[in-house]
C-alpha cells in the first residue's frame, strides 16, 4: 500500500545522499515529482501511521483492568514487599473467567490482569521470586491466575494481557542489573508464554522509592528511561507475542495524562516520543513524528485501584460520560473493576456493569446512517479493486473507506432520509492507516433539507482520529436528551492535513 510513498522517500534520500557527496554545494537540487504507479488510486499517507499491531490495538477500544493481589487482603494500594505470603488467602477460588464474563456484559472487548504489583507478589508459578501466591498456605491461593486468565479470554474470544510491575519493592536485587535480567525480563518472558495472541503488556510509571528490598528497608532510585532495557524487551516480547503493545516508557501507546477518564477533545495520535511522551498525554502533538495513541486508565470504584471494604462502583450514566470522553475522543478506555477477597468481581459491580452495557447497546442501537442516502461533495475515482464510495462508510468494515479527491480538504457528506428521524449521537472514524488527517469539522442538521443549524454545542469539532463520538446536544454528562428531529444531517470537514479518508460513520 505504501510502496508509492516509500519509493518517493527512497528517491529523496538518494538525492540527498548524492547532494552530500558533492560536498559543500551551492548547487540547487531539484527533486522531480515521481510518477509511481498507483493502480488502487489510494490517497497518499500522512505520516506517521500506526504499525499493524497498534492498528489492531486501537480497535480494542474498551477493556478492563483487574487490580487484584496481596493488596486486596492488606487493604493497601502500594504494598511494601514485606507481606507474609499467607496473608494472601482468598475466601473462594479466584475466578478470572468470571472477571471477563462480567466486563463482557458491559461491552468491553478484553482485559488486563495485574499479576504483579509494586509489592513484587506474583500470581503465577515462577522461580524468579519467593514472594508469590503459590507459597501461601491457603489452598485457594494456588490458582495460576495468569494461565486461567489467558485461557478464559481465549474461550470467551476476548483480548487479554498482563500488568507486571517493573518496580519490585520485595526484591533484594532491585536497582542492580541482575534484577532486570534475572527477575523482571524473565517474568515478562514467562507471561508472554501464556499466549502469543496477547494485545498489551502494562508497565506502570511508578518506579523506585522506598521498599523492603529483601530486608534492606531503604530507598532505591533508578532511571526509568534506561534501567529496564525497554527497547530490548520490546523486541524480545514481539518475537513471542507479535501483537503485544508495550504500554508506558519506551512503549507503543501513551498514558492519557490523567487517571480521571478523559482525553482532550482535540486529540492526536501523533507524539514526539523520547521527549516525555506523557507531558502532552491528553492532546497528543499535531505534528509529532511518532504514532503513539492514548490510553485512558480509570477506576470504576471509588476507593483506589484495589478492592477495599465499602467501595462502590460509579453510576451507569457517569460511566457513559467517561466512555464518550475517552473512546469518543480518540483514546482507548481501560476501566478498572477490582475483584474482592473471594477472587471474584462482587455483585454490585457486576450489576452496574450489566446496566451500563444495556445503556450502551440501547443508545447505540440503530445506526440511521445505514438507511440514509449519502451524498459526498467530492468523488474519488475508484482503483483497480478498491472503491471509495460512500457505502464504505456504513459497511461495518474498518478496512474499507470513503475518501475525497487528492488536494480536497474541504468537503461535505450529507445524509438524507425520506422521513424525519430523531438524532442524538454521531460517530466518526478516520481510516488512520493513512495517518490522522482531519483538523476541523462541523455537524449540522436540517428539518426541511434547505436550512441548516449547527449541532454539538460547544463541543470542539477539531480532530477525529480512530474514533470520535459527538453527543449532538453538546453535553457529555447529559447526552441522552430528547434528540433532534431531522430530515438530513451534514458533516462538513473544513480542514485536514490531506484529503480526508473515513472508514465509518454512524448516526444514532
Ligand atoms: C500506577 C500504580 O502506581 C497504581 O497503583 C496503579 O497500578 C495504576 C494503574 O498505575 O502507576
Ligand atoms: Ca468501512
Amino acid at each position: 500500500m505504501n510502496n508509492r510513498f516509500l519509493h518517493g522517500v527512497l528517491t529523496a534520500l538518494a538525492l540527498m545522499a548524492s547532494a552530500a557527496s558533492f560536498g559543500q554545494s551551492n548547487s540547487v537540487i531539484t527533486i522531480q515529482p515521481q510518477s509511481v504507479p498507483n493502480p488502487e488510486n489510494e490517497p497518499r499517507p500522512v505520516f506517521p501511521v500506526p504499525t499493524e499491531r497498534q492498528w489492531k490495538w486501537q480497535q480494542t477500544e474498551f477493556y478492563a483492568f483487574f487490580h487484584y493481589g496481596m493488596n486486596t487482603y492488606t487493604g493497601k494500594e502500594w504494598g511494601k514487599g514485606d507481606e507474609n505470603v499467607n496473608t494472601f488467602a482468598p475466601t473462594g477460588k479466584p475466578d478470572p473467567k468470571q472477571w471477563l464474563e462480567v466486563v463482557k456484559e458491559a461491552g468491553m472487548k478484553g482485559g488486563i490482569a495485574v499479576v504483579k504489583h509494586h509489592d513484587g507478589f506474583c500470581l503465577w508459578p515462577t522461580e524468579t521470586t519467593q514472594h508469590k501466591s503459590m507459597n501461601s498456605s491457603s489452598e485457594n491461593a494456588h490458582v495460576n491466575i495468569a494461565e486461567r486468565f489467558a485461557s478464559a479470554a481465549q474461550e470467551l474470544q476476548m483480548k487479554y494481557g498482563f500488568y507486571v510491575s517493573p518496580w519490585d519493592r520485595n526484591s533484594g536485587l532491585y536497582g542492580t542489573d541482575r534484577y532486570v535480567k534475572e527477575v523482571f525480563l524473565k517474568q515478562c518472558a514467562e507471561l508472554a508464554k501464556y499466549g502469543s495472541d496477547q494485545f498489551e503488556m502494562w508497565f506502570d510509571g511508578a518506579n523506585g522509592g522506598d521498599g523492603y528490598y529483601g530486608g534492606q528497608n531503604k530507598k532505591i532510585s533508578i532511571d526509568r528511561a534506561t534501567y529496564y532495557d525497554v527497547p530490548n524487551l520490546r523486541d524480545s516480547i514481539h518475537k513471542l507475542s507479535p501483537n503485544i503493545i508495550l504500554w508506558g516508557v519506551g512503549g507503543e501507546a501513551r498514558w492519557i495524562g490523567n487517571e480521571d477518564g478523559w482525553a482532550g477533545e482535540t486529540n492526536w495520535c501523533n507524539e514526539n516520543r523520547g521527549i516525555a511522551p506523557e507531558s502532552n498525554g491528553m492532546y497528543g502533538t499535531e505534528n509529532g513524528w511518532f504514532w503513539l495513541p492514548g490510553e485512558s486508565d480509570a477506576k470504576f470504584t471509588d476507593k483506589g485501584w484495589f478492592w477495599h471494604p465499602g467501595c462502590k462502583p460509579m453510576s451507569a450514566e457517569r460511566t457513559f460520560q467517561m466512555y464518550l470522553e475517552t473512546v469518543g475522543r480518540n483514546a482507548t478506555l481501560i476501566l478498572n473493576c477490582p475483584p474482592d477477597k473471594s477472587g471474584k468481581i462482587p455483585e454490585d459491580q457486576a450489576m452496574r456493569l450489566k446496566e451500563f452495557g444495556e445503556m450502551l447497546r440501547s443508545r447505540f442501537k440503530t445506526n440511521l446512517a445505514k438507511t440514509a442516502t449519502i451524498e459526498a461533495s467530492s468523488k474519488r475515482a475508484n482503483g483497480a479493486t478498491r472503491s471509495y464510495e460512500t457505502n464504505n462508510l456504513v459497511d461495518e468494515s474498518a478496512d474499507t473507506y470513503w475518501a475525497a479527491k487528492d488536494e480536497v480538504k474541504d468537503v461535505t457528506l450529507t445524509f438524507n432520509w425520506n422521513s424525519p428521524q430523531t438524532l442524538r449521537y454521531v460517530t466518526l472514524q478516520e481510516y488512520v492507516r493513512l495517518g490522522q488527517r482531519v483538523k476541523a469539522f462541523s455537524i449540522e442538521y436540517s428539518t426541511d433539507g434547505n436550512t441548516w443549524k449547527p449541532l454539538g454545542g460547544r463541543i470542539k469539532q477539531t480532530t477525529i482520529g480512530y474514533k470520535r463520538i459527538i453527543p449532538l446536544n453538546g453535553s457529555t454528562s447529559w447526552s441522552y436528551g430528547s434528540g433532534y428531529n431531522a430530515k438530513a444531517l451534514r458533516i462538513h470537514i473544513k480542514d485536514a492535513k490531506a484529503c480526508p479518508a473515513l472508514s465509518e460513520i454512524a448516526i444514532y
